[in-house]
């Protein structure tokens, strides 16, 4: 099925998408190439670095997807794997029509010569970071990302990721497991990035009104980064587009090196417990393109993470009659799901029919739940989607919120 735009100023760019990452020569092991490898991958660091500057200056905020807070379920029992360090890879229960298979040859080789040891062993103890409570001494509310070690053997993995396909390719994913490594020193690696976000960021909780007059308390804390590449100046956004924070653009490279998908925006989700969720909804706007890749790296506690297609196995899924996209249709129960739990450092991709077809959902739970936040990276085509993007996710005058170390408090000021 293809989807058709249906709004004139929805026209996607020309790709922009950068050469995938295993373009890159492999280890070849001696000592020679090893250095030659090493100048090469460094001079390509400075690119980057330097492609990271012109970003900042480019990059205007997305507009986020229209959440559909309204039919939020009562909770149910938490997952019982709600604390990091994460559990081996128990963590993906896919139902039996998924097809797991390793992406050998797409398999992306991080910027080092080297096989990245995984630390992820739970060598000791650790309080899981965003849990109320965690972050209230001194040095973890003093992190910075400067402490952070960019060293890509030492936070990203070389695993291979996984494509999980069903019904065709009506849901396709790719699925990288502890993504984002825990370092050795658990004050350099992906908890610093953690208590950096909650500790520097200006968070939101969004109160809309929907058609017929109801208002939306949205069920978690939110902002968002980054803008369209109209080329609009901010004076022309309902709110002026934030750019891209050091370390959260460097994640993007990442993602775009690891995908080979191109990203200029993001919307960042803090669930402090598992009383804040996102009910089922698609990110299947006009303003995302048709078929958009959405990238979802998960940091902190572990959440279910449910997809639910939006017509039985064998109907064809009605394109959006809307720019705002479509919701599933007929009695869900008969809609094949895939439920997931996603836990820290994961990393999700969402591509092709994925957001046309299925809705995905962070489901309420009861319980002991800490602290999650989500990035999910996007591609915004137009300015309307960039004023959505900030409606949604930094909308909500006066109701803005800082982590004072120990919990939410409201709040102003961060980036
Ligand atoms: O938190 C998540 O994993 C999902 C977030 C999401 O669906 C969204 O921001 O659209």
């Amino acid at each position: 099925m293809k989807r058709r735009l249906s709004d004139a100023n929805d026209i996607p760019s020309p790709s922009t998408s950068r050469p995938r990452h295993h373009d890159r020569p492999d280890n070849a092991g001696d000592d020679d190439k090893q250095l030659q490898l090493a100048l090469d991958l460094s001079r390509r660091d400075a690119q980057l670095e330097r492609m990271s500057e012109q970003d900042q200056i480019q990059e205007a905020i997305r507009q986020s997807m229209l959440h559909q807070e309204a039919a939020a379920p009562p909770p149910i029992p938490a997952a019982p794997n709600t604390t990091s360090p994460r559990p081996p890879k128990a963590a993906t229960p896919l139902s039996p029509e998924a097809k797991l298979q390793p992406i050998a040859a797409s398999r992306p080789i991080a910027s080092s010569t080297k096989i990245a040891p995984l630390f992820a062993s739970p060598a000791k103890a650790k309080p899981r970071l965003g849990d109320h409570g965690d972050d209230g001494d001194s040095r973890s509310s003093a992190a910075t990302a400067d402490a952070i070690d960019w060293d890509h053997t030492l936070l990203f993995s070389q695993e291979p990721g996984r494509t999980i396909n069903r019904l065709d390719g009506s849901l396709d994913l790719e699925y990288w497991p502890g993504w984002l490594l825990s370092h050795p020193d658990p004050d350099r690696g992906r908890k610093v990035l953690m208590r950096w976000m909650l500790n520097s960021i200006q968070w939101h909780r969004v109160t809309y009104t929907r058609p017929g007059g109801f208002t939306v308390r949205t069920p978690r804390y939110t902002t968002t980064f980054g803008r369209d590449e109209t080329g609009a100046p901010d004076s022309a956004y309902d709110k002026p587009p934030k750019p891209f924070p050091a370390p959260l653009l460097k994640i993007k490279l990442q993602v775009e090196r690891l995908t080979g998908a191109s990203f200029n925006s993001v919307i960042v989700n803090f669930y402090a417990d598992g009383n804040d969720s996102i009910s089922y909804h698609s990110d299947d706007e006009a303003f995302l393109g048709p078929n958009p890749t959405i990238a979802s790296l998960t940091l902190g506690s572990s959440r279910d993470f449910y997809m639910r297609r939006k017509a039985p196995a064998g109907v064809d899924v009605a394109p959006p009659t809307k720019p705002s996209g479509s919701k599933g249709s007929g009695p869900a129960a008969t809609r094949p799901t895939e439920k997931m739990v996603l836990n820290d450092g994961d990393l999700l991709v969402m591509r092709g029919k994925t957001q046309a077809e299925w809705e995905h959902s962070v489901p309420k739970r009861a319980g002991n739940v800490g602290g999650r936040i989500n990035l999910t990276f996007r591609r915004c085509v137009s300015k309307r989607g960039t004023d959505n993007f900030l409606r949604y996710n930094r909308g909500g005058v006066g109701d803005t919120w800082r982590w004072n170390g120990t919990k939410m408090v409201p709040g102003k000021g961060g980036v």
